[in-house]
């Protein structure tokens, strides 16, 4: 409980030294006024910061967006989300009036009727009251989704809502958190970013960066994916300067393709990959003497654990031969300096945490670790700076005891304050360790993505909340079904916030997000907590007056105003290498790593202290060829999922017309062998099933997967298709989340199959085919 009282410091931008562009923040161009701003979410999307120019007309209207080159880390290189802003912001189906529903209706999409914020205020009030008045806060729960404005925000929990659960829904969080509880248990530090000279002033050309010989990717797609405040086009910009590339994925992807091996491992089996690595680097002398000698703890355990998977073994496993492997560790080991980026296929298996310390084994006996053009760190004071948000003082002891899944899994429930998912929703099937009655989503579509078995989530909530209430743009099949009260939510168009790299772990920067216009009533995920938490829990709120108050406190935490500092619109962080030599990286300001032995531990004291094995080891998927051959008749693919796509961010902008028409259709890959076996015919619409569950998606027939391996998207839904239940806009129909089960965790509690199950697959006669030009009509802005 010790880490719950520390209020984390906020890393400070050093203004007007690191970005004295002398650049405008705002201008008149054309009969526009033009805004700069480096926007999170909504749209949703990670604190890349990415730069946009705001053009926005006489009457208000936002007419177009573009790519600000000013920005130091996009330099005007923008996605096709932020390109279509206007089309999100003005989209017909978009909600801007708070709106209510008898709870009787839910699932009746004529049912919701307009009101007014006091209305929806007083509704959300009295039903507060009423619920913790006999069940207590703790039967309140936040559901929360990926890390963004909304995700990231535990004051929701905290001082909103005065509850110790705010429950991220992905099965044995099985989403970052688990790299970074392995990267803050093991090495001290939460997230070992490569190093892209992203804090760097002269960035790719400044002294004080070397590039990287060699750039490990490892389950990760950041072309795609632009993942946490990583700009994934560094990859490209790094490659052009030299960079050798080495790609972990089973499927070829454009970085794969280029890169001078790709390790096309069967999905799942990683963790006997990494220490395969290990043990070839250890076995031909090739790690870094000193680094190990002075600043590891373990080498000796280390090596001969990995000597128990020696590249033959695990090339059995992983279908790669073992030469291969052992030319791909040489070439990591004897680049100087190599980064390995890590990527969601470690959290989203059960065996993720060994492969996540692994991971942090190789940076460090490579001696990449906090140096130029290897993995960078933050110092000791940065980190996920607002999840512990006064939560001792608002909640007190007793409520904290109760959150769900402390006692259990407590390396789950430290690392950032959240209810376990899966005993959640087992508390919400059974009513124990007590009733779960009241429910609040912002930033979570847990129907249609976030979460394993998604009709028992559906089932579980629809049966146990007595009321719930969303912040939102769309009406989602999640709000559709279960939500009594609608609240609309803001645009990062429409919003004066702060976001940081990596949530402020990593030194790179932070951006200021500029309001160019209003829409509707809509208010924004700060704005909506203070306001609502203002009614439910006055007492915590006497300190902000307004809005301001807050962001200037929760994130800059006082020591800058927003007002004055949002003009710099984005602020690069200072940089500093070797940091375990000055005492940096470690509140006591002691040289070492801030872990109980001071060094990076290849044999973990916290794991241990958990009760896992302090060593990596290796655990096949819980169902895979390997584990469980007799499924192999009835399953005989391996199947991976959610790959990201450049049109979406997870199961959003299906309504944007021109995201929706690069992917019209939810899509399966299939190598051409096995859809010639099995008579499918490229975009033809397939079911693809196992004993938990099955989904309805079109053939992507392509060489980018193998005869074995199967991949299908994630996040499908249908805004075009039938709101009410049971259909909810077709969300079941497509739901690959109906194959993946809950309850897979690992022994610390994360980790989930997402990636790594076994599947079958068969062509259908049925037709499911998008009419794209429905789609046009019903979500076209009428400009357009
Ligand atoms: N456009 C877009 N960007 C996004 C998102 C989005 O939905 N859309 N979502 C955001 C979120 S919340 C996250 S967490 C990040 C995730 O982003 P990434 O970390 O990049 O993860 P993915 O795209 O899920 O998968 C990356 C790669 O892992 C491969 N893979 C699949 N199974 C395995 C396996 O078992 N082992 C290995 N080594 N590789 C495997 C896949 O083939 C894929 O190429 O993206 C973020 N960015
Ligand atoms: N099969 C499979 N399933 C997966 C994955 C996979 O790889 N495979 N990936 C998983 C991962 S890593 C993640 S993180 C989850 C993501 O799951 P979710 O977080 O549920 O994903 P989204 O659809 O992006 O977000 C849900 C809703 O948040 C709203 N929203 C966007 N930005 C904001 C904001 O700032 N504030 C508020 N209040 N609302 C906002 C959007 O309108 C959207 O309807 O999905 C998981 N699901
Ligand atoms: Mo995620």
């Amino acid at each position: 409980m010790e880490e719950m009282k520390a209020k984390p410091a906020v890393p400070l931008p050093t203004l007007g030294e690191t970005n004295d562009l002398g650049k405008p923040w705002r201008w008149e161009e054309d009969g526009c006024t033009v805004t700069r701003s480096a926007p999170w979410s909504p749209p949703g999307c990670h604190p890349v910061g990415c730069g946009v120019k705001l053009y926005v007309d006489e009457n208000g209207k936002l007419v177009k967006v573009e790519g600000d080159e000013n920005q130091q880390i996009t330099q005007g290189r923008l996605c096709v989300r932020c390109l279509t802003l206007r089309d999100f912001v003005y989209n017909p189906s978009r909600i801007i009036h708070p709106m209510k529903r008898d709870p009787k209706y839910r699932g009746q999409a004529d049912k919701w009727e307009q009101c007014t914020w006091e209305e929806a205020l007083d509704i959300i009030e009295e039903n507060y009251r009423r619920i913790t008045a006999e069940y207590g806060c703790e039967s309140v729960v936040f559901f929360v989704g990926t890390g963004r404005e909304g995700g990231t925000l535990g004051p929701y929990g905290t001082y909103m809502l005065r509850s110790p659960n705010m429950c991220y829904t992905q099965s044995g969080y099985a989403c970052y958190v688990p790299r970074m509880a392995a990267a803050a248990y093991n090495l001290g530090s939460p997230y070992p970013e490569i190093d892209y000279a992203g804090g760097l002033p002269g960035r790719y050309d400044d002294p004080a960066f070397v590039n990287p010989e060699c750039i490990m990717i490892w389950g990760k797609a950041p072309l795609a994916s632009n993942p946490d405040g990583f700009f994934g086009h560094a990859v490209v910009d790094m490659m052009r300067r030299g960079a050798r590339l080495i790609v972990v994925d089973p499927r070829i992807t454009w970085l794969s393709s280029r890169a001078d091996y790709h390790l096309a491992l069967r999905a799942g089996t990683d963790t006997a990959l990494a220490m395969a690595m290990l043990d070839t680097i250890i076995r031909e002398d090739l790690y870094d003497h000193d680094f190990v000698e002075y600043w590891c703890y373990g080498f000796e355990q280390l090596a001969e654990r990995v000597a128990t998977m020696p590249v033959e073994k695990a090339g059995e496993i992983c279908g790669i031969d073992p030469e291969y492997i052992k030319d791909a560790a040489r070439m990591y080991a004897n680049a100087k300096p190599a980064s390995l980026q890590w990527g969601l296929a470690f959290d989203q298996k059960a065996n993720g945490m060994q492969l996540s310390h692994s991971a942090i084994c190789l940076m460090a006996i490579t001696g990449n670790i906090d140096v130029p053009g290897g993995q960078i760190l933050g110092n000791a004071s940065s980190g996920q700076n607002e999840t512990g948000f006064g939560f001792e003082e608002a909640l007190g002891k007793d409520l904290i005891s109760k959150m769900i899944g402390l006692k259990e899994y407590p390396a789950y429930a430290n690392t950032i304050l959240d209810a376990h998912a899966d005993l959640t929703l087992q508390a919400m099937e059974t009513g124990e360790p007590y009733p779960i009655k009241m429910g609040f989503f912002a930033g979570n579509n847990l129907m249609s993505c976030t979460s394993a078995e998604p009709k028992r989530w559906h089932d579980a909530m629809c049966k146990t909340l007595d009321f719930c209430f969303t912040l939102e743009c769309f009406m989602t099949p999640s709000a559709q079904a279960v939500c009594d009260v609608f609240l609309p939510l803001a645009t990062a168009a429409e919003e004066d916030g702060v976001d940081f790299a990596h949530y402020g772990a990593t030194p790179v920067g932070t951006g200021f997000m500029n309001k160019a216009l209003s829409v509707g009533e809509c208010k924004t995920d700060m704005e909506t907590c203070m306001i609502v938490g203002k009614r439910l829990n006055p007492q915590l709120w006497e300190n902000y007056h307004d809005v301001y108050d807050f962001i200037d406190d929760l994130r800059l935490h006082n020591n800058h105003r927003f007002k004055d500092v949002c003009k710099e619109v984005y602020v690069q962080k200072d940089v500093e290498y070797y940091k375990y030599e000055t005492g940096h990286l470690r509140k006591d300001g002691q040289p070492g790593f801030n872990t109980p032995t001071g060094r990076v531990e290849l044999w973990s004291t916290m794991f241990a202290q958990f009760g896992d094995d302090p060593l990596p080891y290796y655990e096949e998927p819980q169902y895979s060829p390997l584990n469980t051959p007799e499924l192999l008749d009835e399953y005989p693919y391996v199947l991976t999922t959610g790959a990201r796509a450049y049109a979406f961010f997870h199961s959003e902008n299906r309504q944007i017309p021109f995201c929706r028409e690069l992917n019209p259709d939810p899509l399966v890959e299939i190598n051409p062998k096995t859809a010639a076996k099995l008579g499918i015919a490229d975009g033809q619409w397939c079911e693809v099933w196992n004993q938990f569950g099955s989904a309805k998606l079109k053939a992507n027939v392509t060489i980018a997967v193998d005869e074995q391996t199967i991949h299908a998207q994630h996040g499908w839904w249908f805004p075009e298709d039938d709101p009410n239940e049971p259909n909810l806009y077709g969300t079941f129909r497509s739901n690959i989340n109906n194959l993946v089960p809950n309850f897979h965790f690992g022994k610390l509690g994360f980790g989930a199959p997402f990636k790594c199950l076994l599947c079958n697959i068969k062509p259908l006669a049925e037709n499911y085919d998008t009419d794209m030009q429905l789609v046009w009509e019903k979500f076209k802005r009428e400009d357009q």
